[in-house]
């Protein structure tokens, strides 16, 4: 892979849901040695330190958690996604599943300066595809694929006005979806690939077909992964464990799929809580896997055909 100039972003944001620890998120990636994983692979990596929200208010909402605060994020994120994204290739260090709220707001608006469509490639046991009036449990990071695809109903939040369409986007590793988001999505053109599928069909067939059609569109690519894509017994450390998710092997093969293809132009790291982690494997397993996004590779060239 040619050298990167990558940002680290940290975003210590806790307000998509009731649990708390994700906040504890930027300094775990950064205890696990994020930075130097990825330098020496060859790229020039800056770390520069952490977002906050602006002041907001805080008077609670009858039914969304934290509206207030969210919002505030998801302004303060958008702003910083897109300077991110004119400068280098910035990997947000989350922080819960929230900020892609902000964060692919922003590289919507950087994608549509470039006059490139942005496509995003959603690793996660769930769709995130509520909208606010939509969601049982009022937890926000359950809703950005909603807004950012510019589902009515976000009142407060900042316009849409480069909604993504369902057609650019791909989710992996689907195992658990609410009934309002199944009916939702089965009316788009989005591309799920669901456990079953996985099982069935391998994680390369799809995975490939779609980074081939970002490729042919010259398209800038948003990878946000979240932690429960894995399955909880390589990745405890998440709020929203969900049993049946990917293997390791099957998330070093998307991620180096996706260095492979040189289509990543920002990154999120998601639903990280430290607090849930045992001994750091959690951090430790989702800095190997982005090593793998950026170059690692077991070797170098390909095994040699047999007999
Ligand atoms: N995540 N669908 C559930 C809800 O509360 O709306 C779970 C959301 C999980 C959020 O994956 O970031
Ligand atoms: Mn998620
Ligand atoms: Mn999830
Ligand atoms: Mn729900």
């Amino acid at each position: 892979m040619t050298p990167q100039n990558i940002q680290l972003i940290g975003v210590p944001m806790d307000s998509g849901k009731k649990r708390r620890g994700c906040l504890m998120g930027p300094d775990a990636y950064r205890t696990a040695g994020l930075a130097d994983a990825l330098r020496s692979l060859g790229h020039e990596v800056a770390d520069m330190g952490n977002v906050a929200p602006g002041l907001f208010d805080a008077t609670p909402h009858p039914h969304l958690h934290a509206l207030g605060e969210t919002i505030a994020w998801t302004e303060a994120l958008s702003a910083a996604s897109t300077s991110a994204c004119a400068d280098a290739l910035p990997i947000f260090m989350g922080g819960d599943h929230a900020l892609a709220l902000g964060t692919v707001h922003g590289a919507a608006a950087h994608a549509a300066a470039q006059g490139r469509p942005l496509f995003v490639l959603w690793l996660d046991a769930h769709t995130d595809y509520h909208t606010p009036q939509s969601t049982d449990s009022g937890n926000l990071h359950g809703t950005p694929m909603g807004y950012l695809t510019g589902r009515d109903g976000f009142d407060g939040f900042p316009a849409v006005p480069h909604p993504i369409p369902h057609a650019q986007i791909a989710m992996l590793g689907l195992r658990s979806v609410d009934a309002q988001e199944r009916a939702a999505l089965e009316e788009t053109d989005v591309t799920y690939i669901d456990m079953r599928h996985i099982d069935e069909h391998g994680i390369a067939k799809p995975l490939s077909a779609f980074l081939a059609r970002a490729a042919k569109e010259n398209a800038m690519l948003h990878v946000s992964l979240d932690v429960d894509f894995l399955d909880p017994s390589v990745a405890p450390a998440v709020g929203t464990t969900v049993p049946g998710g990917a293997t390791m092997r099957e998330g070093h093969l998307v991620m180096e799929m996706i260095c492979d293809s040189g289509l990543l132009t920002s990154l999120d790291l998601v639903e990280l809580n430290p607090f849930l982690d045992e001994r750091g494997r959690t951090a430790q397993a989702m800095v190997d896997l982005t090593a793998s996004a950026f170059g690692r590779r077991i070797f170098d060239r390909p095994t040699r055909a047999y007999s």
